[in-house]
């Protein structure tokens, strides 16, 4: 069965298939969905998450040079304890997190975070599981972003440290 047959309309596989992702992919393909879902993202936002929270989360990525903006979004996507910001992300709510990747993508559009490469192709790994994803309604994709925002970021330092 290929990635594609295995997670139309199975959300659960859907998220396994993305987990078992490369980093770099993982971002491009959150990149791609952003892309399609365009416009439908705003009007979906009934206050539950914090923006505030993940405005101060992006403003600090914005701070960043292009590069170092890109290290810091493989760092929570592979849940780098390491990384300051990786660690703050893991503190939030899974919304939360969900609207930090979307004030990320629009700064993509207004160059204030490093863009996509022109040349980037997805591979057909990725290509099956967008396909996938675009047969599944709004709220499904929702479903399955909130999951996989949800899983990145690393946990909070023990102690009072962040
Ligand atoms: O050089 O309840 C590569 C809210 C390769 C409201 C790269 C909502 C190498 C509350 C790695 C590709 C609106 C939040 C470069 C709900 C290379 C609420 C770079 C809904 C440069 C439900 C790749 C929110 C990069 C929703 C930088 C639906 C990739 C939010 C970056 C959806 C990709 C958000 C990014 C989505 C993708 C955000 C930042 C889909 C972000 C996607």
């Amino acid at each position: 069965m290929t990635n594609y047959t295995a997670a139309v309309n199975n959300p659960d596989q859907a998220i396994t298939v993305f987990r078992r992702l490369d980093v770099d992919e993982q971002l491009a393909l959150l990149w791609f969905v952003y892309e399609q879902m365009g416009d439908s993202i705003t009007p979906a936002a009934p206050g539950s998450a914090s923006p505030e929270i993940a405005t101060g989360l992006y403003n600090q990525v914005k701070e960043q040079e292009h590069q170092q903006q890109l290290d810091t979004m493989r760092a929570i996507a592979r849940c780098d304890s390491s990384n300051q910001i990786s660690r703050e992300y893991g503190s939030l709510a899974a919304n939360t997190k969900l609207a930090f990747w979307y004030f990320l993508a629009q700064g993509m559009t207004s160059g204030e975070i490093i863009p996509m490469p022109d040349d980037y192709k997805l591979t057909d790994q990725g290509q099956d599981l967008l396909a996938a994803l675009e047969t599944m309604g709004f709220e499904e994709q929702i479903t399955i972003l909130r999951s996989a925002a949800e899983g990145m970021g690393s946990e909070p330092a023990s102690g009072s440290n962040v």
